[in-house]
């Protein structure tokens, strides 16, 4: 049975890096959708397999396994010897990507989530956005980035020298701060700006931009 993706075609949260996943490594999968606005994600039968009611969460033949960079890592175990190599295996290797998703997760998210909670959460259910907040909440994620640049100074990619799944992660969220006008990421220093060029500009990424999240062929 193939791999069913229930989720939005929005490709900003969670759903967008698994699809990123499931493009980079070339795996066939359906998308189910939900439907948000109808509140399908909070039925019964959602909260059977995603008991915080959210998306996205995955059924792979019968598995149920969700939170987005969990999915990621199951799937990029799964499929390892498919597409690139995005966990590496290495002891090393694995400990700087360890790292990378620890800090994307600590670090780099909740200062994410802090700007687009006031600037897009607010104004999406209609309630002033407060701009001294909002700009303290920028210049907080502007310092995490400065240490961005620092890292990325000495090395391509947030794990090293390669490509791996730590740097999709940060493709949760972002985007949508930076569609609501706020561009910290390309201001913030040059290195973070040539990393997130990179990720911006990879296939995965302009096709699920173009087209948003939608079933592969089976
Ligand atoms: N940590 C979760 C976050 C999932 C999440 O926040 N999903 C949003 C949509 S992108 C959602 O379902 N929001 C509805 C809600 O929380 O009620 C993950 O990465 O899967």
């Amino acid at each position: 049975m193939v791999l069913k993706l229930h989720g939005g075609n929005r490709p900003g949260g969670g759903n967008g890096i698994v699809a990123v996943l499931l493009a980079e490594k070339q795996i066939p999968f359906e998308l189910v959708r939900v439907d948000m606005a109808a509140k399908e994600h909070k039925t019964p039968e959602h909260l059977a397999k995603q008991p915080f009611g959210q998306v996205p969460y995955i059924d792979d033949d019968g598995f149920i396994v969700y939170e987005s960079r969990a999915i990621c890592r199951y799937l990029a175990e799964k499929y390892a010897d498919q597409g690139p190599t995005l966990i590496p295996t290495d002891l090393k290797q694995k400990a700087m990507f360890e790292q990378a998703a620890s800090v994307e997760s600590a670090n780099w998210h909740p200062a994410v989530m802090k700007v687009l909670m006031e600037k897009m959460g607010k104004t999406m259910r209609g309630e002033t956005v407060d701009e001294v907040a909002l700009a303290g909440y920028v210049e907080e994620l502007r310092e995490k980035l400065k240490v961005y640049d620092v890292i990325l100074g000495k090395q391509k990619y947030v794990a090293g020298d390669e490509f791996t799944l730590a740097d999709i992660f940060h493709l949760m969220y972002m985007p949508m701060v930076v569609s609501n006008g706020i561009d910290v990421v390309t201001t913030s220093g040059p290195n973070v700006a040539r990393w997130w060029n990179e990720l911006v500009t990879r296939p995965s990424w302009v096709k699920l931009q173009a087209e948003g999240v939608q079933s592969t062929p089976q």
